[in-house]
């Protein structure tokens, strides 16, 4: 029997799939079909699938060409389905022409051409009306968060808005946009959503008129500096319908989504302790190093130690307590938060102008998770045991240099309504931070005498 395999993602069910899967079961007499699970999608940087898998394997299967579907979940994987099911052939759109060709010292190579004018990228863009977005803040961040959007569909950048008119137009004339160095209203007019990458201080008022107006927002973190403004805003995003979103990157990579399930499914026991550390020595005059009252460690990195936390311990914590060292000029150079549970103990680690680990360890009653740095930009973890000899390796890598793809595509699947239910960082968890954010704020400012 002549075995031929052939993969996709098949996401909107197109005519171009129904020729090429044709054409593959004609060059053999079996054909197998390799669906791509969204998690393995996801870590090659297809982001704005619209089928779930079952609905993919389905729309394969009544076509009546496969005679065995399976599913793909893992780089490597064409090779051990090669020879795992004897295959002769192997077969893929000439889109991909030559990127396979290392598989062929295990069987036949084949690239068909692709039917053209067809594709799922089409047929979504079709379905969903191109978003316009605005930039607040013009700096580092949002430079790189710029170049990101280009790889997610159904967004663009259009315009952006930030009162230093220098900065402002060196940024809206390298791309392209529009700029805007006052009037906020009008900006948030030209725009259907916002990603806010002020000072830390000015997130809250920004996002609040954004909101009031209509308009999506995502946020940079933190995005409020206490607890009851943090409420006020989700509700004020809940009574306008519109999505609000913290920007926590790490959050919404697959590494993480990955740690967290190997976490909390029992493969470490029972968890106990996690420590998770982010430091960095920046360059002197950035906020974070120099702003006493809205830069510092905590605020800067905080976020990101505060994540693992509570999805792995929850939120129901029995108490918390701050500890900060300050430097010279007042900022909070390193800030320890050590969390209680009922059942287990949580550290949190910031420094700004201090080096440490930037490890993320988690520990357990059967063994620990370790991610090292930098585990906020997770690309794998390993997980240890009592027996030195036996560590178990997870890779769970992504595309892009700082994952903010990742985070877009979150939010435009939230506000497209095809992103599934709201669980990688719930407003419940980001208005929980804001409560150790205020409470860190109050710390701080007794400790600098203000
Ligand atoms: N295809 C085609 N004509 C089109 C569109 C797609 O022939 N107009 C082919 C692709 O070349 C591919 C198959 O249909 O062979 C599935 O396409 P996708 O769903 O886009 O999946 P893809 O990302 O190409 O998956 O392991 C996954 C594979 O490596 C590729």
């Amino acid at each position: 029997m002549k075995k031929v395999i052939t993969y996709g993602t098949f996401d909107l069910f197109h005519d171009g799939h129904y020729r090429i899967l044709e054409r593959a079961k004609s060059l053999g007499d079996y054909l197998i079909v390799g669906v791509t699970t969204e998690h393995f999608d996801r870590q090659r940087g297809k982001l704005n699938q619209v089928d779930d898998i079952m609905t993919r394997i389905e729309n394969v299967r009544k076509t009546g060409f496969a005679d065995q579907i399976i599913v793909e979940d893992h780089d490597g994987q064409k090779i051990e389905d090669i020879q795992k099911y004897g295959v002769e052939t192997f077969v893929l759109g000439n889109d991909w022409e030559g990127r396979f060709d290392y598989l062929k010292q295990y069987c036949n190579v084949v690239y068909l051409e692709r039917t053209p004018n067809i594709s799922s990228t089409f047929l979504r863009e079709d379905r969903i009306r191109m978003l316009r977005l605005g930039i607040v803040g013009t700096g580092r961040i949002a430079r790189r968060f710029f170049a990101e959007t280009k790889y997610v569909s159904g967004v663009e950048a259009v315009a952006a808005y930030n009162p230093q008119k220098e900065s402002l137009d060196e940024f809206c004339s390298s791309f392209s946009l529009m700029p805007f160095s006052d009037e906020y209203d009008k900006f948030l007019q030209n725009i259907d959503l916002v990603y806010v990458a002020s000072p830390n201080q000015t997130h809250a008022d920004y996002v609040r008129r954004a909101l009031e107006a209509g308009k999506h927002v995502l946020c940079e973190k933190p995005m409020t500096f206490t607890y009851d403004e943090a409420v006020e805003l989700y509700d004020l995003a809940d009574k306008n319908d519109t999505v609000l979103m913290e920007g926590i990157r790490a959050a919404y990579l697959p590494g993480f989504q990955q740690l967290l399930t190997v976490a909390t499914n029992g493969t470490i026991g029972d968890v106990c302790d996690i420590e998770a550390c982010f430091t960095r020595i920046g360059d002197p005059g950035t906020p974070e190093m120099s702003d006493a009252r809205y830069g510092g460690a905590f605020l800067e990195y905080g976020s990101y130690t505060l994540l693992p936390i509570f999805k792995i311990m929850g939120l129901d914590y029995e108490d918390f307590t701050i500890d900060s060292i300050l430097g010279d000029n007042g900022i909070d150079r390193f800030t320890k938060v050590n969390f209680r549970y009922k059942n287990g103990l949580a550290t949190s680690k910031t420094g700004a102008g201090v080096k440490s680990e930037g490890q993320l360890v988690i520990a357990g009653t059967k063994g620990y998770i370790i991610a090292q740095s930098p585990w906020w930009l997770i690309r794998g973890f390993d997980v240890r045991y009592e027996d030195a000899e036996r560590v178990d390796h997870y890779e769970a890598g992504f595309v892009g240099r700082d994952g903010f793809r990742y985070e877009i595509a979150e939010f435009l699947g939230k506000i497209n309504k095809t992103g599934g239910h709201d669980y990688k960082l719930t407003s419940q968890e980001s208005i929980a931070m804001a409560r150790v954010v205020e409470k860190f704020m109050e710390t701080r400012k007794r400790q600098q005498g203000f």
